[in-house]
């Protein structure tokens, strides 16, 4: 589909396209005009400033990987309209019911040794129910052991059961907003936007840093990634994390038959999201598969600096890792952490090329 940004007009950003603040201010307050203004700006603008805010907080030639593994798959009670692991959809999807811990452990060993960084759980789940919490909680303090940073997403919590998460060492909590207030009914009616406002409160409260983000190419306007990414910079601490999400279509969700979501309003969300969040990771997310590297390569310049690692998501297909590492490597790119055994560009290359290599490496 054809981008929607339909004029390029450049927004008065005298101290944006000028001189970047040597720290910008750590905003709260962005109006969906300021932000709009941003999505609107001619495209290498956008891009420039995104980079410079991005060197402000950030190695630019680092990105964090995590790896995903689904912990409870499929049977959701939800009606997310865009999800496989929805119950009211016939997605082919088998169940798979809550894992067992040493399974679960088994595959964050196998995590680490690829150099993964942050391991993250998902659940199918409505909400968890506090019977499962103990295993829940074995899986945290068991995968934080193993010298791995934790994720789960488990769907809304209540105050306890943030603070259990929180005390059994969970490192983030991943719990999305989807998209604007606006658009929220046309894509999820079993769940209030306030509800995922409250887990995230919860969550916050109980000292977990918050991972939140969005989808793209559920078929909403400009505006509405405007309004996503507004509550997103405007909570009263920007999410540490933020997940940039392009839909993957599945067969049988009623979002299957989207339009191609346009390449560069995709890397735009990227930029805004660096720039309205400095400090936060922003996370190329889900959609990968739909993007090559040359794609992969503007996003990363656009401000994204956290990837999912590793050849599945929850239920569908992401890159496999030595894609990643090929292309990491063929930009310079390197793994947070220092976990992932990486050669430098030029050792693949010619002999002059890793001359002047190790030449300015010493
Ligand atoms: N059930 C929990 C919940 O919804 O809070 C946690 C798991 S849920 C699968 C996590 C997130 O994955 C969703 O909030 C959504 O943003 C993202 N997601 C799910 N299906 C997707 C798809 N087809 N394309 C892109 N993102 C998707
Ligand atoms: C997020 O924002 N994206 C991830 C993670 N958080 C849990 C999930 C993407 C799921 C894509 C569809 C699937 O694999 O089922
Ligand atoms: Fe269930 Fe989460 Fe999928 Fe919604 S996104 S249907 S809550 S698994």
């Amino acid at each position: 589909m054809k981008s929607d940004v339909s004029s390029t007009v450049s927004p008065s950003t005298s101290s944006i396209n000028g001189s970047i603040p040597t720290e910008p201010a750590i905003r709260h307050n962005w109006t969906h005009n300021e932000i709009k203004a941003f999505f609107t700006m001619p495209f290498n603008d956008l891009l420039f400033t995104a980079q410079q805010i991005h060197r402000l907080y950030f190695d630019p030639n680092e990105v964090q990987v995590s790896t995903l593994l689904s912990i409870k798959t499929g049977a959701c009670p939800e009606d997310c309209k865009y999800c496989p692991q929805s119950t009211r959809y016939d997605t082919g999807l088998e169940v798979e019911q809550l894992m067992e811990v040493e399974k679960v452990l088994a595959e964050a060993r196998a995590a680490k040794a690829t150099g993964s960084t942050r391991f993250c759980m998902g659940a199918a789940w409505r909400s968890p129910k506090d019977r499962d919490m103990p295993v829940v909680l074995a899986m945290v303090n068991g995968v934080k052991e193993l010298g791995l940073e934790t994720c789960m997403t488990l769907g809304m919590l209540k105050p306890h059961q943030a603070i259990a998460l929180s005390e059994a060492g969970l490192d983030y909590y991943n719990h999305n907003l989807d998209t604007s207030p606006e658009y929220y009914g046309d894509i999820i009616t079993t769940r209030t936007y306030q509800d995922r406002l409250d887990t995230l409160h919860h969550v916050r409260e109980a000292g977990i840093n918050v991972c939140s983000g969005g989808i793209v190419g559920m078929g909403e306007s400009l505006d509405d990634r405007v309004g996503l990414l507004q509550q997103l910079a405007n909570m009263p601490e920007h999410p540490q994390s933020v997940p940039i999400n392009r839909l993957v279509r599945v067969e049988g969700t009623p979002l299957a038959d989207q339009n191609d979501f346009d390449s560069f309003d995709f890397i735009r969300t990227i930029a805004v999201a660096r720039i309205l969040m400095p400090q936060s990771y922003v996370r190329l997310s889900a959609g990968r598969e739909t993007m090559n590297e040359e794609m992969h390569a503007l996003v990363y310049f656009a401000g994204a600096n956290s990837i999912f690692y590793g050849e599945k998501l929850l239920t569908t297909p992401n890159p496999a890792a030595n894609k990643d590492l090929e292309l990491f490597n063929r930009l310079g790119i390197r793994a947070e952490g220092g976990r992932i055994e990486q050669t430098p560009p030029s050792l693949q290359s010619s002999r002059a090329e890793r001359i002047f290599y190790n030449a300015a490496a010493n």
